[in-house]
């Protein structure tokens, strides 16, 4: 089974949390953190602060793994392993660039109807600091099938 190593990071600074709308390709419409594909000699760690830096002008420094999922979908073989960031601390102003749109949101009001559908189920964790590892199988309009989803103390 193919595999495509994803990383995605959010900046979660209690009460709010920076999301970016995406406006181009996989994902185009939905609010997400940010990421993208590892290149080949890249960190997994290297290649979420670059894309980071790409898509928000945002300088991350200390990020934590804080999940891994895997996304599956029923009309394509290939997984999605995608690696799910923490960022403590970053440098510069988040500014919107040709793919994504930074945006500031209160925790209380994350946007989940126009966010990938699997967010609803690990963001609780995400925003509680715990770690986590799962699995989602997604079918026709991107409906959630499967959900797998365990709390783990060490990624
Ligand atoms: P590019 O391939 O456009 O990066 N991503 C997902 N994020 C969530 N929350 N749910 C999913 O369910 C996702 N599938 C992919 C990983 C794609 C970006 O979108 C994330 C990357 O940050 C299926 O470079």
């Amino acid at each position: 089974m193919p595999k495509k190593i994803l990383t995605l990071c959010l900046i979660h600074q209690h009460p709010r949390i920076l999301l970016g709308m995406k406006k181009r390709g996989f994902g185009a419409g939905r609010w997400n953190g940010f990421g993208g594909k590892v290149q080949p000699g890249e960190t997994i760690e290297a290649a979420a602060k670059r894309e980071f830096l790409e898509e928000a002008s945002v300088k991350v420094g200390d990020i934590e793994k804080v999940g891994i999922l895997n996304f599956e979908f029923q009309s394509n073989p290939e997984i999605l392993e995608c690696h799910i960031f923490h960022a403590l601390n970053f440098e510069g102003e988040p500014a919107e660039s040709d793919e994504m749109k930074p945006q500031w949101f209160e925790v209380s009001a994350i946007p989940f109807k126009d966010m990938w559908p699997d967010d609803i189920h690990w963001m609780p964790l995400f925003l509680a600091g715990k770690k986590f590892t799962g699995k989602f199988l997604f079918g026709k309009g991107d409906t959630v099938l499967e959900v797998k989803l365990t709390e783990v103390k060490m990624l």
